[in-house]
């Protein structure tokens, strides 16, 4: 049975592979896409999604469109990364699949209480407003979901302030909710993801499977690695937001611990880091896990055959 997921999202190139994988691989039944503000504003990052989706063909899964600001903090784009359409560096197709007529929360929780129970994955690739507040809304979802694989936060590294990454960064109240939920989450972290590095060699694999959305992506991927290059110093890009799919696709592709995970709120230096309690002082048992490693190879792999899928 393929696991059917809820991807929440704010494409974002990363956010435009997980979708790819998501879509393409068989192992994954992707039942819903929502889009909240982010790396870009929600009207453009939600017309991306619909971009990326014209692209690979997908018009049998429902985009909605969902909150268009964190809860507390004021909307912090990351331009710096993805420039101002928040997907630069290629030429994407005219959205043409259409934007369902329901706000993304409400998908998220009807898609859920509309489904058997724990049978509904949420695979969160931005800030966690949406999440945040559909668990507050209704939180009978809470109980029904199967899990939260969700991109965001690490223990050992960051990325927009010393202590945070930016998916938490950006809205640290509703991560806060999320974490704290009750509902079996893993945090797939800066630390995995700063190894899923878009080198020469797998821009080379892109251009050898040579259709228009491997082409793309590829396009997409040197854009990607020029912003990081000026912004962070880094040599290639990290495509942080796929391996939460691939990790779902297969969990070889990442190790786990089980740890207690929580979020500062209050911290003058420290806002949004996710605090891991590795050695479990605050708490003995928790139902949050955190990614600590990554097989590269096997994570490439799984979006090479995607995009060979694709077409
Ligand atoms: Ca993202």
């Amino acid at each position: 049975m393929a696991k059917k997921i809820i991807l929440d999202c704010d494409p974002g190139h990363d956010d435009a592979i997980a979708l790819m994988l998501a879509y393409a691989n068989p192992e994954i039944d992707l039942v819903a896409v929502t889009t909240v503000a982010g790396n870009q504003t929600l009207t453009k990052v939600t017309n991306n999604a619909r971009s990326i989706a014209t692209l690979i063909g997908m018009k049998d899964v429902p985009i909605a469109a969902g909150c268009d600001r964190p809860l507390v903090n004021e909307i912090n784009v990351a331009d710096e990364i993805h420039g101002d359409s928040g997907i630069d560096g290629t030429e994407l197709p005219k959205p043409e699949v259409p934007l369902q007529d329901i706000h993304a929360v409400d998908l998220i929780i009807e898609t859920i209480m509309n489904s058997p129970e724990k049978t509904i994955t949420l695979v969160p690739t931005g800030a966690l407003t949406n999440i945040a507040m559909a668990a507050r809304r209704e939180p009978k979802i809470v109980d029904r979901v199967k899990e939260v694989v969700l991109m965001g936060g690490g223990y050992l590294e960051s990325n927009y302030s010393a202590a945070a990454e930016f998916n938490i960064f950006v809205d640290p109240e509703a991560a806060r909710v999320v974490f704290n939920a009750g509902w079996k989450l893993t945090m797939v972290g800066l630390d995995v993801t700063h190894k899923a590095l878009a080198t020469p060699d797998v821009l080379e694999e892109m251009e050898k499977i040579n259709t228009v959305p491997s082409i793309k992506v590829k396009e997409l991927m040197t854009f990607f690695q020029k912003m990081y290059k000026e912004s962070q110093d880094f040599d290639y890009p990290p495509v942080h937001d796929p391996v939460t799919v691939a990790y779902l696709i297969d969990p070889s592709v990442m190790e786990v611990v089980k740890a207690p995970i929580d979020i500062e709120l209050h911290g003058e230096l420290t806002r949004g880091m996710t605090v891991v309690d590795f050695n479990h002082i605050v708490a003995s048992d928790c139902v949050t896990y955190v990614g600590v490693s990554l097989d590269k190879q096997k994570f490439w792999d799984l979006v090479y055959d995607a995009l060979r899928k694709i077409g």
